[in-house]
């Protein structure tokens, strides 16, 4: 949305146009008259228009799906943003009010001949100006406000909630995001995740000509919940709302307690999630740490992999596997 100035200039002159084409009238007194009129009412028009429209263009966030609301609610003050559309309304109403109500002094005005038409009109649509300039000054800092908000929710990860997806979870480091482009077809997509300055790695493979994505989710699942702040755990409340498959990745190579100890974690918050491990960097993993990663989830489905293993992409593809 246009700053208030420049929202006033982009007003003025639509009504400045209006008055340009307002046809000749029989006397002077009524052809400015006419022209203030149409000034007004034109400039009015935008301006209400714009408000109305930037405020219903706004996503509402009571029809988000459950996923979107959680992250909105990571990113935004809902409250704050509810009460700031709030009051763009309210200005663009009281534009409609004083629309009206200097339109009707102009249409009452009676001639003045010491002071003369064309400054009796004029003194009207000045203090209109005046009028409408201060109420958008007012709202300088909601249209501020508007502007950023639907900026950061333009960056938002684009991401099918309804589909079944595969969340690559593990502590850092353990090679989650080597893993994602070796199963993505394409570049995966980095979305901008506002609260982390590493983004959603968001990217598709196709099984069966069926595309399912796969979310590299930095910074977020891969540390004990305890260690978080509360914006990062809405965020982990978002993710919940996917359905589907959590890779959790391993390095036989670091401290396996830690590991498995997120891995129950995630487990208890992942309830409607099936879950895969995939034990990484078995090319400079020693025998020794390959089997104690491999006892301590022995319970779980293991794959192994490695440096130009494709071991994770054969099994995701294989027809006989159900990944969901
Ligand atoms: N030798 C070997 N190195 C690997 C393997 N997979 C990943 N790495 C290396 O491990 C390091 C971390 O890999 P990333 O894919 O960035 O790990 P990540 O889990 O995404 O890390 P964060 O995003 O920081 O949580 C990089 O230097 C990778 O090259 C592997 O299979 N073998
Ligand atoms: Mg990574």
């Amino acid at each position: 949305m246009q700053k208030p100035n420049q929202l006033l200039d982009s007003a003025m002159n639509r009504g400045r146009k209006a008055a340009s084409l307002y046809p000749k009238q029989k006397t002077e007194f009524y052809t400015i008259k006419g022209k203030e009129i149409a000034k007004i009412d034109a400039s009015a028009n935008y301006i209400e228009e714009t408000l109305f429209r930037s405020v219903k263009a706004f996503p509402t966030f009571e029809d988000l799906e459950p996923f979107y609301k959680d992250l909105y609610e990571c990113i935004l003050d809902t409250n704050e943003l509810k009460k700031n559309l709030s009051s763009i309304s309210s200005v663009a109403r009281l534009v409609k009010t004083i629309r009206r109500n200097h339109i009707v002094k102009l249409k009452e005005l009676k001639f003045d001949r010491g002071t003369g038409i064309k400054k009796q009109s004029f003194a009207i649509t000045k203090s209109y100006v005046g009028r409408l300039s201060s109420l958008l000054k007012g709202i300088s800092k909601q249209i501020d406000f508007y502007n950023e908000s639907a900026r950061i929710l333009k960056e938002l990860p684009n991401i099918r909630t309804k589909e079944n997806c595969i969340i690559l979870a593990g502590y850092p480091n353990v090679g989650k995001s080597t893993i994602l482009s070796r199963i993505t077809e394409s570049k995966p997509q980095i979305a901008s995740y506002p609260f982390t300055t590493k983004g959603l790695n968001v990217g598709v493979f196709k099984k069966k000509y069926v595309p399912i994505q796969i979310i590299d989710t930095p910074g977020l699942l891969d540390r004990p919940l305890l260690d978080r702040n509360k914006i990062e755990l809405k965020a982990v409340t978002a993710l919940q709302h996917l359905k589907g498959l959590i890779v959790f990745v391993v390095d036989p190579t670091e401290e396996l307690d830690k590991q498995k100890n997120l891995f129950l974690e995630l487990k208890k918050l992942f309830t409607h999630n099936k879950f895969l491990v995939v034990i990484n960097k078995t090319d400079v993993a020693t025998q020794t740490e390959l089997d104690s990663a491999k006892n301590i989830f022995e319970k779980e489905l293991i794959i192994f992999e490695g440096k130009n293993s494709l071991a994770l992409k054969e099994w995701l593809l294989d027809k006989e596997n159900k990944i969901f």
